[in-house]
């Protein structure tokens, strides 16, 4: 029911989000609990045109998940495989090889590297991925290993965070992606991947890698058993950390997909919590110069309209991504470009082709091959 109180209170916020003033952790929950989705719409609109104008980004990008064998089991998950089962696979350096000569083929200018925690791998079994992704081909940048992963690395070679990141920038990795981050709140972490690098243990591993000058993403896996007053804490985690180091590049709001889960008894978040998220993202991260609807998970249609609730970038012309799609997800594995011109266009939006640094990538027309162009200037 519609209030006189929350009308006000609405008001209130949205003149601050006007005058570019931050919303705080209270706000952010009144937002989360009582908003309407028209009204965080028109908030994260504006911000969003603020800081990217009329601009609607997609990068062309290739995903390798080398192993799905993983030592933990995360309740969300339905990628990962036991060692002994079936379903596990790894990847040898041949295999890795081709994955480059398809990128190169279709050219991508990212490899987007992330998998399981293998039972009987050493660090240098994915150091080595790295370096034989450089070795095949140097332009390509490598955005590889979740926080978690770094953790578990950390923890194999009995040496600190610093160490693991220089090993692996010694060896061709570019930026980190956002993966792992699930919710950080305890009460929700210790329920859905209890094992694993904890809030803190993740933001520390960030902060670390911002602190080598490596750029990273941050996601937040929504839709499950959390509160919506978990989703406005652990924005606000990252925007604390984002006000210390400013190395955070995008945010992703991943949507939960139960199928073939530990959750599967769970129905998938609607259309209308993802473009809520999507927006109360937008308005709490105000130091985020990116927000991706990420179109795999979210759907061509739901992605498309997030444009206009906040997002700025639709990530990718992602093939071989196997994590949503393991969890059930029916999108297709690929968009080519002139059908992401197309969501784009239809949106009122301009499709700006980036790398994984924002800089703008030109091809000749028609062209695989490319070049990079100044970094796009964005408002704050
Ligand atoms: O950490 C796992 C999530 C993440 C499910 O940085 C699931 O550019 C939904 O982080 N339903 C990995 N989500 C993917 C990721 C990512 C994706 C796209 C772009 C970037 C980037 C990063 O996927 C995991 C976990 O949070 N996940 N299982 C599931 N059933
Ligand atoms: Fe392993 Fe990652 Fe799946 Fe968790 S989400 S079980 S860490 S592959």
């Amino acid at each position: 029911m519609i209030t006189a109180s929350r009308t006000a209170r609405l008001n209130d916020i949205e003149a601050k989000v006007r005058a570019g003033e931050r919303v705080s952790y209270e706000e952010g929950v009144f937002l989360a609990e009582e908003a309407d989705l028209l009204s965080l719409g028109r908030m994260a609109n504006l911000i969003r045109e603020r800081k990217n104008g009329n601009f609607a980004y997609y990068n062309t990008n290739v995903h390798l998940n080398p192993t799905n064998v993983c030592v933990y089991r995360c309740v969300f998950c339905a990628f990962r495989s036991d060692l002994k089962s079936a379903k596990g696979y790894t990847f040898s350096d041949d295999q890795i090889r081709e994955r480059v000569a398809e990128a190169k083929a279709m050219g991508a200018t990212e490899m987007h590297v992330v998998g399981g925690l293998h039972h009987q791998k050493s660090f240098d079994w994915y150091v080595n991925i790295v370096r034989v992704i450089h070795e095949a081909w140097p332009e390509l940048h490598i955005k590889a290993w979740t926080g978690v992963e770094i953790d578990w690395f950390s923890f194999l070679t009995k040496q600190p965070v610093r160490w693991v990141l220089e090993q692996l920038r010694e060896a061709g990795l570019g930026s980190m992606p956002g993966g792992g981050a699930e919710i950080f709140h305890p009460e929700v972490r210790d329920k859905i991947c209890e094992h694993k690098a904890d809030g803190e243990g993740w933001l520390n591993i960030h902060r670390e890698a911002h602190r080598l000058g490596l750029r990273t993403n941050a996601t937040m896996l929504y839709g499950h058993i959390e509160q919506p007053w978990h989703r406005v804490d652990h924005l606000c985690r990252l925007r604390d950390l984002q006000d210390e180091t400013g190395g955070f590049q995008t945010f992703i709001p991943l949507a939960f997909h139960p199928e073939n889960t530990g959750l599967d008894h769970l129905p998938a978040p609607s259309g209308l919590t993802d473009l809520k998220v999507m927006a109360l993202s937008r308005i709490l991260l105000d130091n985020f110069d990116h927000i991706k609807a990420y179109w795999i998970m979210l759907g061509e249609k739901t992605a498309q309209t997030a444009l206009s609730f906040g997002a700025d970038d639709l990530d990718g012309t992602v093939i071989h991504e196997l994590i949503y799609h393991d969890a059930g997800a029916k999108t297709p594995q690929g968009l080519t470009v002139p059908q992401l011109h197309r969501l784009i266009r239809e949106a009122g939006r301009e499709p700006v082709e980036r790398d994984t640094l924002y800089r703008r990538v030109l091809r000749d027309e028609g062209g695989a091959a490319w070049r990079l162009g100044e970094p796009i200037v964005t408002g704050r």
